[in-house]
């Protein structure tokens, strides 16, 4: 079949006020780069002539700024799902001009199948290559990719120029079937594939082919600042002692860590350690550390659903892909992050809190309980299902004026029930088989910063007793104190009892 090779005005122009556009990727590598940056275009030219203009934006997870940066400025999004990390359309959510639901990111495409958002009225697929028969080579990244192409009424094709064609045998595309007749999904290693190299679509739905040529624009990491590197030395301390009294085998287990400084310190320690063997990771983002440990040998595999790598590494991953083309693979997000494959298979979730509380409740997405930060990504997937769940956090931010260990969450993304060991750069609170007291006066000793501790321990004492402690009356006066003074340290509890 002969495609029509359109340019991205010409895509926005049949896109219509409300329509629900599912996009390709996840974070910035096979993300879209063109069709959204003139929708975002029509949108201030609808605005300027008193039009209503927004549209829908289903994605994997991030973006970049191609999308939720310059959709969010053009204040044209009205549902955003089920991920974001830009301070534009941040300000945008806090302001309910986007109506953001954020969700797990495993559950998002079947969610979409199961029709409880409405349909896909454009997919925006980026593609190395895709042939007449409709066998699309994905791009770097797949997110909910398949889902959307499937579901769709009409597909855009952004055929990015960047991409090279040997990325052929690195992805591992498939949709689950849905309830009642899903099966089993036949992981049993971190590298076991299941699906097909290329992503097949009906031809006769894509609508146009928009050629681009440009790499994800992610940038390169800043050398871990001193409390990253405490945090990460910490959680190999952790891993090492664990692994040296039998708690992980010997063959080790295959690890996920988020994305960011405190994810890089841990990759790189982990790397220098002569005591941790070689491991796999199985996660849902890898980024430029992953592939430094790669050519050491220390990681032998990773499976993914990005490749999150800044273009000096992307340039050099392509460069040299004969080497890396057995050890990545690309997998959709609800196979990446899959509560089924993760508890099978044993991975080791280590995620980042933005406030721990004492008794060992995450908040991971709400700045002082009301302001949406990102959202809950992956955390949620693999930390509930985790052979065991780490979570880290600096001890204090804000130059200390705010504590992270707190009395009481003030948003609950992670239970108790669901958290491990909590790791800050003070030290390692391993909450395994303790009852919520002896929790609280583990995190207390070994990760609030010691400006804190007085004050968390003059906390457990205003409580009335019961199974968990707490004082409710004075649960949130760190975030109250905050509020009227801008120092949690001002608390006074005493006024509580
Ligand atoms: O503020 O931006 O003004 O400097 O929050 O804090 O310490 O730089 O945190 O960038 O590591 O992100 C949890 C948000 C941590 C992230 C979170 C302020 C602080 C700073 C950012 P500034 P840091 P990081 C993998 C898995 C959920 C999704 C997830 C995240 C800003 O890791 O989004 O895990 N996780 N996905 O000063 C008020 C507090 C604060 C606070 C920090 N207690 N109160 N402000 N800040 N703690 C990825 C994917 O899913 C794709």
């Amino acid at each position: 079949m002969a495609y029509n090779f359109i340019t991205a005005e010409e895509a926005a122009a049949m896109i219509k006020n409300n329509d629900t556009l599912g996009l390709s990727g996840f974070t910035a590598p096979g993300t879209p780069k063109a069709i959204t940056e003139a929708v975002a275009a029509k949108a201030v030219k609808e605005h300027e002539e008193g039009r209503e203009f927004k549209v829908n934006i289903f994605t994997g997870a991030s973006t970049n700024p191609h999308v939720d940066g310059i959709l969010a400025k053009a204040n044209a999004i009205n549902m955003r799902a089920p991920y974001q990390n830009t301070p534009d359309l941040r300000l945008r959510i806090n302001a309910h001009d986007t109506h953001y639901f954020d969700r797990h990111l495993s559950e998002m495409a079947q969610e979409v199948r199961y029709g409880f958002y409405g349909p896909i009225n454009y997919a925006i697929i980026e593609a190395a290559e895709i042939d007449e028969e409709g066998n699309v080579l994905l791009g770097t990244g797949l997110g909910n990719g398949p889902t959307y192409a499937a579901l769709a009424d009409k597909i855009f094709i952004e055929l990015n120029a960047a991409l090279p064609k040997s990325l052929y045998g690195m992805h591992d595309v498939v949709m689950l079937q849905d309830p009642p007749y899903r099966r089993e999904i036949p992981i049993f290693r971190a590298n076991d594939r299941i699906g097909k190299p290329v992503l097949k679509i009906d031809p006769s739905k894509v609508i146009g082919i928009v050629r681009t040529n440009a790499l994800d624009g992610v940038k390169p990491f800043t050398a871990p600042d001193e409390i990253s590197k405490q945090i990460g030395s910490n959680v190999v301390r952790f891993l090492l002692g664990e692994y040296k009294r039998g708690g992980i085998p010997k063959e080790f287990l295959p690890l996920q860590s988020g994305v960011g400084n405190v994810a890089n310190a841990v990759l790189y320690d982990l790397g220098e350690s002569k005591e941790i063997p070689q491991f796999m990771m199985y996660t849902e983002v890898i980024q430029d550390a992953v592939l430094e440990l790669m050519k050491k040998g220390k990681c032998t595999f990773a499976s993914t659903c990005s490749m999150t790598f800044s273009d000096e590494t992307e340039s050099e991953l392509f460069s040299n892909l004969d080497f890396f083309h057995d050890k990545i693979l690309l997998r959709p997000a609800e196979i990446s992050n899959n509560p089924e494959v993760i508890r099978r298979i044993g991975v080791i979730a280590m995620n980042t809190a933005l406030e721990a509380d004492i008794f060992g409740g995450i908040n991971s997405t709400h700045v002082l309980g009301t302001r949406m930060m990102n959202g809950i990504g992956g955390s949620g997937d693999f930390t509930r299902n985790a052979y065991i769940s780490i979570f880290s956090c600096p001890s204090v931010t804000k130059g200390g004026l705010i504590s992270n260990i707190v009395p009481m969450v003030s948003h609950a993304d992670h239970s108790e029930h669901s958290v491990d060991v909590l790791i800050t750069d003070q030290g390692i609170a391993d909450l395994r088989g303790k009852d919520p007291l002896q929790r609280a006066e583990t995190i207390i000793e070994n990760c609030a910063h010691p400006d804190y501790r007085p004050l968390l321990r003059d906390y457990l004492k205003l409580g009335k007793g019961g199974q968990t402690p707490h004082a409710l009356q004075a649960a949130l006066a760190f975030h109250t104190e905050f509020a009227n003074s801008g120092d949690m340290r001002n608390v006074d509890f005493a006024k509580f009892a």
